[in-house]
Protein backbone atom coordinates (compact mmCIF):
# COMPACT_ATOMS: atom_id res chain seq x y z
CA UNK A 1 0.00 0.00 0.00
CA UNK A 2 0.83 3.65 -0.78
CA UNK A 3 0.38 6.72 1.14
CA UNK A 4 0.87 9.98 0.39
CA UNK A 5 -0.10 13.29 2.29
CA UNK A 6 0.27 16.53 1.42
CA UNK A 7 1.44 18.87 4.27
CA UNK A 8 3.62 21.80 4.91
CA UNK A 9 5.57 19.70 7.97
CA UNK A 10 6.58 16.93 6.09
CA UNK A 11 9.39 16.40 8.75
CA UNK A 12 6.56 15.60 11.34
CA UNK A 13 5.36 12.65 9.24
CA UNK A 14 8.11 11.44 8.15
CA UNK A 15 9.41 11.00 11.91
CA UNK A 16 6.22 9.53 12.52
CA UNK A 17 5.83 6.76 9.65
CA UNK A 18 9.85 5.83 10.30
CA UNK A 19 9.17 4.21 13.68
CA UNK A 20 7.59 1.42 15.27
CA UNK A 21 5.13 -0.90 13.67
CA UNK A 22 4.51 1.61 10.73
CA UNK A 23 8.50 2.12 10.10
CA UNK A 24 8.56 -1.70 10.18
CA UNK A 25 5.88 -2.18 7.17
CA UNK A 26 8.11 -0.04 5.28
CA UNK A 27 10.70 -1.49 6.02
CA UNK A 28 9.14 -4.96 4.45
CA UNK A 29 8.26 -3.10 1.80
CA UNK A 30 4.01 -3.53 2.77
CA UNK A 31 3.92 0.35 2.97
CA UNK A 32 5.65 3.00 1.92
CA UNK A 33 4.47 6.76 2.80
CA UNK A 34 5.71 9.90 0.87
CA UNK A 35 5.24 13.66 2.14
CA UNK A 36 4.76 16.18 -0.54
CA UNK A 37 4.72 19.74 0.26
CA UNK A 38 2.63 22.48 -0.97
CA UNK A 39 5.15 24.96 -0.19
CA UNK A 40 7.48 23.74 -3.02
CA UNK A 41 4.50 24.37 -5.43
CA UNK A 42 3.96 28.10 -4.59
CA UNK A 43 4.69 30.44 -7.29
CA UNK A 44 5.99 33.61 -5.53
CA UNK A 45 8.97 34.75 -4.04
CA UNK A 46 7.63 34.32 -0.54
CA UNK A 47 6.14 30.99 -1.31
CA UNK A 48 2.95 32.03 -0.01
CA UNK A 49 0.61 28.99 0.77
CA UNK A 50 -2.37 30.84 2.59
CA UNK A 51 -4.75 33.84 2.28
CA UNK A 52 -7.22 35.72 4.06
CA UNK A 53 -11.10 34.36 3.89
CA UNK A 54 -13.39 36.42 1.90
CA UNK A 55 -16.00 38.11 4.07
CA UNK A 56 -13.53 38.48 6.99
CA UNK A 57 -13.29 36.96 10.10
CA UNK A 58 -10.36 35.67 12.03
CA UNK A 59 -7.44 33.77 11.03
CA UNK A 60 -6.07 32.56 7.30
CA UNK A 61 -6.79 29.75 4.45
CA UNK A 62 -4.93 27.60 2.47
CA UNK A 63 -5.22 28.76 -1.26
CA UNK A 64 -6.09 26.50 -4.04
CA UNK A 65 -3.35 26.73 -6.15
CA UNK A 66 -0.39 25.19 -4.47
CA UNK A 67 -2.84 22.11 -3.15
CA UNK A 68 -4.32 21.73 -6.89
CA UNK A 69 -0.58 21.58 -7.76
CA UNK A 70 1.07 19.14 -5.11
CA UNK A 71 -1.82 16.78 -5.50
CA UNK A 72 -1.72 16.64 -9.26
CA UNK A 73 2.29 15.93 -8.94
CA UNK A 74 1.03 13.17 -6.03
CA UNK A 75 -1.27 12.11 -8.67
CA UNK A 76 0.89 12.08 -11.80
CA UNK A 77 3.23 9.19 -9.91
CA UNK A 78 0.36 6.60 -10.21
CA UNK A 79 -1.46 4.31 -12.28
CA UNK A 80 -4.46 4.27 -10.67
CA UNK A 81 -6.63 6.34 -8.89
CA UNK A 82 -5.98 7.45 -5.39
CA UNK A 83 -8.78 8.57 -2.72
CA UNK A 84 -8.18 11.95 -1.37
CA UNK A 85 -9.17 12.29 2.35
CA UNK A 86 -8.93 15.56 4.16
CA UNK A 87 -8.26 15.52 7.83
CA UNK A 88 -10.73 17.71 8.81
CA UNK A 89 -12.82 18.72 12.32
CA UNK A 90 -15.87 18.75 9.94
CA UNK A 91 -15.50 15.23 8.74
CA UNK A 92 -17.34 11.86 10.40
CA UNK A 93 -15.28 9.85 13.00
CA UNK A 94 -12.78 7.96 12.58
CA UNK A 95 -14.03 3.88 13.46
CA UNK A 96 -11.80 0.72 13.39
CA UNK A 97 -14.21 -0.01 10.88
CA UNK A 98 -13.18 2.68 8.58
CA UNK A 99 -9.40 1.90 9.37
CA UNK A 100 -10.00 -1.26 8.28
CA UNK A 101 -11.98 -0.29 4.75
CA UNK A 102 -8.80 1.81 3.86
CA UNK A 103 -6.44 -0.59 4.83
CA UNK A 104 -7.04 -2.66 2.04
CA UNK A 105 -7.01 0.42 -0.89
CA UNK A 106 -3.85 0.18 -2.75
CA UNK A 107 -3.33 4.22 -2.68
CA UNK A 108 -4.47 6.69 -0.49
CA UNK A 109 -3.82 10.30 -0.58
CA UNK A 110 -4.15 12.64 3.19
CA UNK A 111 -4.54 16.24 2.88
CA UNK A 112 -3.69 18.09 6.07
CA UNK A 113 -5.08 21.43 6.44
CA UNK A 114 -2.92 24.38 9.17
CA UNK A 115 -4.49 27.51 9.61
CA UNK A 116 -8.37 27.69 9.57
CA UNK A 117 -8.32 25.17 6.97
CA UNK A 118 -8.72 24.83 3.11
CA UNK A 119 -10.84 26.74 0.77
CA UNK A 120 -14.08 25.08 0.53
CA UNK A 121 -13.60 24.69 -3.57
CA UNK A 122 -10.35 22.21 -3.29
CA UNK A 123 -13.20 20.14 -0.63
CA UNK A 124 -15.87 20.29 -3.27
CA UNK A 125 -13.57 19.31 -6.47
CA UNK A 126 -10.32 17.28 -5.42
CA UNK A 127 -11.48 15.68 -2.15
CA UNK A 128 -13.63 12.34 -2.10
CA UNK A 129 -13.93 12.38 1.52
CA UNK A 130 -13.51 13.91 4.98
CA UNK A 131 -12.45 12.58 8.02
CA UNK A 132 -12.11 13.58 11.55
CA UNK A 133 -10.36 11.71 14.60
CA UNK A 134 -12.85 13.62 17.05
CA UNK A 135 -14.35 16.15 19.05
CA UNK A 136 -11.48 18.21 20.45
CA UNK A 137 -9.18 20.81 18.59
CA UNK A 138 -5.79 20.20 17.23
CA UNK A 139 -4.00 22.56 15.45
CA UNK A 140 -3.50 21.39 12.09
CA UNK A 141 -4.31 17.93 10.00
CA UNK A 142 -0.66 15.96 10.86
CA UNK A 143 -1.43 14.53 13.87
CA UNK A 144 -4.55 13.10 12.58
CA UNK A 145 -3.31 11.84 9.47
CA UNK A 146 -0.46 10.23 11.69
CA UNK A 147 -3.27 8.38 13.36
CA UNK A 148 -4.74 7.15 10.25
CA UNK A 149 -1.30 5.87 8.72
CA UNK A 150 -0.82 4.38 12.49
CA UNK A 151 -3.93 2.76 12.78
CA UNK A 152 -3.83 1.35 8.74
CA UNK A 153 0.22 0.34 9.18
CA UNK A 154 -0.35 -2.03 11.46
CA UNK A 155 -2.24 -3.84 9.84
CA UNK A 156 -0.81 -4.23 6.86
CA UNK A 157 2.48 -5.09 8.79
CA UNK A 158 1.90 -9.55 9.40
CA UNK A 159 -0.86 -9.27 6.59
CA UNK A 160 -3.84 -9.40 9.41
CA UNK A 161 -2.25 -12.37 11.51
CA UNK A 162 -4.50 -14.39 13.66
CA UNK A 163 -4.33 -12.09 16.79
CA UNK A 164 -4.88 -8.87 14.59
CA UNK A 165 -7.81 -10.70 12.78
CA UNK A 166 -9.57 -12.03 16.79
CA UNK A 167 -8.83 -8.55 17.93
CA UNK A 168 -11.10 -7.33 14.62
CA UNK A 169 -13.59 -9.30 15.76
CA UNK A 170 -13.76 -8.20 19.47
CA UNK A 171 -13.73 -4.83 18.08
CA UNK A 172 -16.59 -5.27 15.87
CA UNK A 173 -17.80 -7.37 18.91
CA UNK A 174 -17.44 -3.69 20.40
CA UNK A 175 -15.92 -4.50 24.24
CA UNK A 176 -13.10 -3.37 25.84
CA UNK A 177 -10.28 -5.25 27.05
CA UNK A 178 -9.95 -7.24 30.29
CA UNK A 179 -7.52 -6.49 32.44
CA UNK A 180 -4.09 -7.97 32.03
CA UNK A 181 -1.02 -9.33 34.67
CA UNK A 182 2.54 -10.30 34.77
CA UNK A 183 5.18 -11.32 37.08
CA UNK A 184 5.88 -10.63 39.80
CA UNK A 185 2.50 -12.88 40.88
CA UNK A 186 2.82 -10.92 44.17
CA UNK A 187 3.69 -6.96 44.65
CA UNK A 188 3.27 -4.24 46.62
CA UNK A 189 0.85 -2.57 44.27
CA UNK A 190 -1.05 -6.01 44.64
CA UNK A 191 -1.68 -9.31 43.53
CA UNK A 192 -2.56 -11.51 40.34
CA UNK A 193 -6.21 -12.41 40.24
CA UNK A 194 -6.26 -16.34 41.34
CA UNK A 195 -8.25 -17.94 38.36
CA UNK A 196 -5.45 -16.55 35.86
CA UNK A 197 -2.97 -18.75 37.75
CA UNK A 198 -5.12 -21.89 38.24
CA UNK A 199 -4.91 -23.38 34.70
CA UNK A 200 -8.64 -24.14 34.09
CA UNK A 201 -8.75 -22.21 30.61
CA UNK A 202 -12.48 -22.37 30.34
CA UNK A 203 -12.59 -20.16 33.59
CA UNK A 204 -9.92 -17.97 32.55
CA UNK A 205 -12.24 -17.35 29.53
CA UNK A 206 -15.18 -17.01 31.30
CA UNK A 207 -13.03 -14.46 33.74
CA UNK A 208 -11.82 -12.71 30.83
CA UNK A 209 -15.17 -12.36 29.51
CA UNK A 210 -16.52 -11.31 31.65
CA UNK A 211 -14.44 -8.22 33.24
CA UNK A 212 -14.45 -6.93 29.29
CA UNK A 213 -18.59 -6.88 29.77
CA UNK A 214 -18.15 -5.56 33.42
CA UNK A 215 -15.61 -2.77 32.26
CA UNK A 216 -17.46 -1.64 29.27
CA UNK A 217 -20.68 -1.67 31.21
CA UNK A 218 -18.92 0.87 33.38
CA UNK A 219 -17.00 2.83 30.99
CA UNK A 220 -18.55 2.86 27.78
CA UNK A 221 -22.30 2.48 28.06
CA UNK A 222 -22.58 3.24 24.79
CA UNK A 223 -20.52 0.77 23.29
CA UNK A 224 -22.25 -1.92 25.16
CA UNK A 225 -25.71 -0.44 23.98
CA UNK A 226 -24.72 -1.81 20.39
CA UNK A 227 -23.47 -5.32 20.63
CA UNK A 228 -26.10 -7.99 21.14
CA UNK A 229 -25.61 -10.21 24.20
CA UNK A 230 -25.98 -14.00 24.18
CA UNK A 231 -26.97 -15.85 27.15
CA UNK A 232 -23.70 -16.20 28.80
CA UNK A 233 -22.92 -12.53 28.54
CA UNK A 234 -25.94 -11.80 29.87
CA UNK A 235 -25.24 -13.68 32.66
CA UNK A 236 -21.27 -12.94 33.17
CA UNK A 237 -22.77 -8.85 33.31
CA UNK A 238 -24.94 -9.87 35.99
CA UNK A 239 -22.14 -11.58 38.11
CA UNK A 240 -20.18 -8.24 37.45
CA UNK A 241 -23.03 -6.04 38.52
CA UNK A 242 -23.40 -8.19 41.87
CA UNK A 243 -19.70 -8.41 42.54
CA UNK A 244 -19.22 -4.58 41.38
CA UNK A 245 -22.35 -3.54 43.91
CA UNK A 246 -21.02 -6.10 46.77
CA UNK A 247 -17.05 -4.50 46.27
CA UNK A 248 -18.19 -0.85 46.49
CA UNK A 249 -20.51 -1.55 49.52
CA UNK A 250 -17.57 -3.34 51.16
CA UNK A 251 -15.21 0.22 50.51
CA UNK A 252 -17.79 2.00 51.91
CA UNK A 253 -16.55 4.86 49.94
CA UNK A 254 -13.36 5.26 51.45
CA UNK A 255 -10.15 4.10 50.04
C1 LIG B 1 -12.56 29.10 14.43
C2 LIG B 1 -12.58 27.63 14.66
N1 LIG B 1 -11.35 27.01 14.21
C3 LIG B 1 -10.35 26.94 15.27
C4 LIG B 1 -10.81 26.60 16.63
C5 LIG B 1 -11.70 25.71 13.64
C6 LIG B 1 -10.57 24.80 13.42
C7 LIG B 1 -9.76 24.94 12.30
C8 LIG B 1 -8.72 24.05 12.11
C9 LIG B 1 -10.33 23.79 14.32
C10 LIG B 1 -9.28 22.91 14.13
C11 LIG B 1 -8.48 23.04 13.01
C12 LIG B 1 -7.35 22.09 12.79
N2 LIG B 1 -7.79 20.70 12.97
C13 LIG B 1 -7.59 19.76 12.04
O1 LIG B 1 -7.01 20.03 11.01
C14 LIG B 1 -8.11 18.42 12.26
C15 LIG B 1 -8.81 17.86 13.38
C16 LIG B 1 -9.20 18.39 14.65
O2 LIG B 1 -8.96 19.53 15.01
N3 LIG B 1 -9.88 17.57 15.51
C17 LIG B 1 -10.16 16.27 15.20
N4 LIG B 1 -9.83 15.73 14.04
C18 LIG B 1 -9.15 16.53 13.15
S1 LIG B 1 -8.66 16.04 11.64
C19 LIG B 1 -7.99 17.50 11.26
Amino acid sequence: MRIDVITLFPEFIDSCAGIGVVGRAQERGLLEVKTCNPRDFATDNHRTVDARPFGGGPGMLMTIGPLRDALQNVRAAAVQPARVIYLSPQGTRLTQEKVVELAHQERLILLCGRYEGVDERVLENLVDEEISIGDYVLSGGELAAAVVIDAIGRLQDGALNDAQSAEQDSFSGGLLDCPHYTRPVSDDLGAVPEVLMSGDHAMIRRWRRKQALGRTWLRRPDLLARVELDAEARTLLEEFRHEHRAAKNQQGGVR
